[in-house]
């Protein structure tokens, strides 16, 4: 049986955009930047319900907290005004999970930044 998966969700003004590509957090970064784009961070449910239609097993957010130990930021700096974190979590497991991934259920896990994971940028 063949499944198809969508590259791109269009939510308001935001479009977000995969290459459909694992690499690491950094890569992700570079990946977007190239395009003038930022790495996918969801404001709100509705962005976040966008982001995890892309996904098939984990994508990386634009979310990270390797400036201070449990001080989640967005790339910009700020503080998250919307967050979806499983039950448990974060919870920076071996004390080296500075990066956020979205899993395919829409909720989130912080996990290692040298993970490869789906990239996803927004425009
Ligand atoms: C995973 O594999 P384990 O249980 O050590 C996960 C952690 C989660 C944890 C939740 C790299 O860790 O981030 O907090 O499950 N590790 C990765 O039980 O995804
Ligand atoms: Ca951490
Ligand atoms: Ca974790």
């Amino acid at each position: 049986k063949w499944v198809t998966f969508s590259l791109g969700k269009q939510i308001g003004k935001k479009l977000f955009l995969t290459n459909g590509e694992t690499m690491t957090f950094d890569k992700v970064k570079a990946l977007c930047a190239q395009f003038q784009a930022s790495v996918a961070t969801p404001m709100n449910q509705a962005e976040n319900t966008a982001i995890q239609s892309l996904v098939k097993e984990e994508a990386f957010l634009g979310i990270t907290d390797e400036e201070m130990e449990g001080r989640f930021v967005d790339l910009t700096g700020r503080r998250l005004t919307y967050t979806n974190w499983n039950e448990g979590e974060p919870n920076d497991a071996n004390s080296r999970e500075d990066c956020v991934a979205l899993r395919r259920s829409g909720q989130w896990n912080d996990v290692p930044c040298s993970y490869s994971l789906l990239a996803i940028c927004e425009f």
